[in-house]
């Protein structure tokens, strides 16, 4: 990894536009940084507008969650982010049953972006991280199909990545080129560089999973989790998947989210949470499993199917993949 500190940061703008290798990618990276701006300073004002943030909406989402006022706010900065895009031809999103169709491939609708855009969004009332999630998919479709094209196995990705919003804000991008990282400086309200080319620790002796549901896990999972015990693991937990993955990312470990006995799925999202954060933890050198194989490989039927997640250190995944078998 190299570290942009000793360097002069570029804003991400800059340094999206030096990239000859993102072309148009670079303008739906911003369209996104831009909402992620947006998603900022709303989150900041948590219980001093609370009219507006906190609360729900009386509502349920697709997913049959209760919409929370910023999940609905957060899926409307993204989409209207995106619709001044030009390359985007097709949004979908946690918070909409169908996907949005923009413009056909025709008109120059050269991808597909599919986002989470307030993950975790139970948390915003007691001010813990919470994040937003995105996958960039090409669109090859044809023009009367448009909105197929967010149904595509997570290996067709062309960028994925997402933006925490934690004690900083942070926007981790992944690409074919690697995962770069980039902090929203608050006195310019602009992402600056710190890190390029991050590669994750290949092991590290943590593991994030919600032990409380340990009676409902498979027998393999309960295994792993007393091989763990015995063997001087950590445990870090924070129930916001994009602050759990950011960890695992920087420091190592494991983030698991499994089948249980009463949801053999999980709980998570393969299209814009299994599936991206996968992809930013393989491009940084870590892996992505479901416990039957890689999530980029799962062919998705449906836009909000869900997958089991155990994704991090690849040595770690390995670990409990080999105790799941
Ligand atoms: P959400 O998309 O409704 O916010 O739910 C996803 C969140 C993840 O951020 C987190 O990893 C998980 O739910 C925590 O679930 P649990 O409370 O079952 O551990
Ligand atoms: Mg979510």
């Amino acid at each position: 990894m190299t570290d942009a500190k000793s360097q002069p940061q570029p804003p991400l703008g800059t340094h999206l536009r030096e990239r000859r290798d993102l072309g148009p990618l670079a303008d739906v990276v911003e369209a996104i940084a831009t909402a992620g701006r947006g998603i900022a300073a709303r989150i900041q004002r948590a219980r001093l507008d609370d009219g507006d943030v906190i609360g729900e909406v009386g509502a349920i989402n697709v997913q049959g969650e209760i919409q929370q006022k910023l999940d609905v706010l957060s899926d409307e900065l993204v989409l209207a982010s995106l619709q001044g895009c030009r390359s985007v031809a097709v949004y979908a999103s946690e918070e909409q049953e169908e996907p949005v169709v923009l413009r056909p491939r025709s008109e120059g609708g050269m991808y597909a972006v599919l986002s989470d855009p307030l993950d975790g969004s139970s948390n915003i009332d007691v001010a813990v991280s919470v994040g937003t999630i995105f996958s960039v998919l090409p669109n090859d479709a044809p023009d009367d199909q448009t909105a197929s094209a967010v149904l595509q196995a997570g290996s067709a990705q062309v960028a994925a990545g997402y933006v925490l919003y934690g004690s900083s804000v942070v926007l981790v991008l992944a690409t074919a080129a690697g995962v770069d990282m980039y902090v929203l400086d608050p006195d310019r309200d602009e992402f600056m560089l710190v890190a390029e080319g991050l590669a994750m620790p290949t092991s590290k002796k943590l593991y994030a999973i919600n032990e409380a549901y340990f009676e409902e896990f498979e027998p393999g999972l309960q295994a792993y989790l007393r091989y763990a015990h015995g063997n001087g693991y950590g445990l870090r937990y924070i129930g916001s998947m994009v602050a759990d993955v950011h960890r695992t990312l920087l420091k190592g470990g494991v983030f698991v989210y499994p089948s249980t006995r009463k949801a053999p799925e999980g709980k998570l999202r393969l299209m814009y949470e299994g599936n991206p954060m996968a992809y930013v933890m393989v491009q940084a050198g870590g892996a992505g499993e479901t416990g039957v194989g890689a999530i980029l490989d799962v062919v998705p039927k449906a836009l909000h199917e869900r997958v089991p997640v155990i994704v991090g250190s690849s040595e770690e995944v390995a670990q409990v993949t080999r105790h799941l078998a």
